[in-house]
């Protein structure tokens, strides 16, 4: 797995640099893909560089990809070209690259990148989490109260049940924010820097290499991939350590078991 961790590092670096290409300038093609979200043509030009990449290297391994889609596999690529669309198209500088490597359904190597804060996040299962190769740790265990979270948003799944969540978490205590990158959010909890993320529906792209990357920096996160996370998808609660419990009741998203 060390061949794929230093690929997918050098391939998360290539498409950070051809999304920064891209930002802020005039040649985004913003078209709506689906209810409420867009695609840009920096999601499809860093998706096919990181497709060539991986044929190049493992001609066998399968791949699953936001833009371009794919089939589950034994060993299996989950790609999310640019994490944070919505924030990219309108040019704001808080977007990443997610590339994960699934094993039998669940995450084993997991890398995720911000080129606009050169900050590059990484895991093996069993190695420990990093950030620009310095170990990272999630918070030590908190109350609710005062807690730092973010709940992250969706149109596609409407504001009401948005606002009963975030209702219940104010009322538990917590502070909330929302910020429209769930890797960068999630990644944030593995670095300790916010103690904790939720959100009522996600996909395997935004989530594969980010789950891996907490969970080896000793957080917290529900089993996203027990009941077939990989193809639907589903919610998702980071802590820190300590904090998950309240969390998960908190936003009460349904999310049984801890990981
Ligand atoms: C986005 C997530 C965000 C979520 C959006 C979307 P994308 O990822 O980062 O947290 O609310 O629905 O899934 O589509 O920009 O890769």
């Amino acid at each position: 797995m060390e061949d794929r961790l230093d690929l997918a590092m050098a391939l998360a670096r290539g498409g950070g640099q051809c999304a920064r290409d891209y930002f802020r300038g005039s040649h985004l093609d913003v078209s709506p893909k689906g209810a409420k979200d867009i695609v840009t043509a920096a999601d499809h030009a860093v998706d096919k560089l990181i497709a060539a990449g991986i044929r190049r290297s493992f001609p066998d391994d399968g791949i699953l990809s936001e833009e371009a889609g794919g089939s589950v596999s034994d060993i299996l690529w989950v790609v999310d070209p640019i994490d944070g669309t919505e924030n990219f198209a309108r040019g704001l500088a808080r977007f990443a690259i997610s590339i994960a490597v699934c094993e039998k359904g669940r995450p084993v190597m997991g890398v995720v990148y911000d080129p606009m804060a050169d900050e590059l996040f990484s895991a093996c299962r069993g190695q420990g989490a990093f950030l620009n190769g310095e170990p990272i740790r999630a918070a030590m265990a908190r109350k609710a109260d005062g807690a730092l979270i973010e709940a992250g948003y969706s149109a596609k799944y409407g504001a009401a049940s948005y606002h009963a969540m975030t209702g219940r978490l104010f009322q538990a205590g917590f502070d909330i924010r929302q910020a429209g990158s769930a890797a960068l959010g999630l990644v944030e909890v593995a670095a300790g820097r916010i103690d904790g993320y939720v959100e009522m529906h996600l996909e395997s792209w935004d989530v594969a290499a980010a789950s891996l990357i907490i969970t080896e920096a000793q957080g917290g996160i529900n089993d996203f991939f027990a009941s077939d996370g990989l193809s639907k998808g589903g919610p998702v609660v980071a802590a820190a350590d300590g904090l998950w419990d309240s969390l998960a009741a908190a936003a009460s998203l349904g999310t049984a078991a801890r990981y």
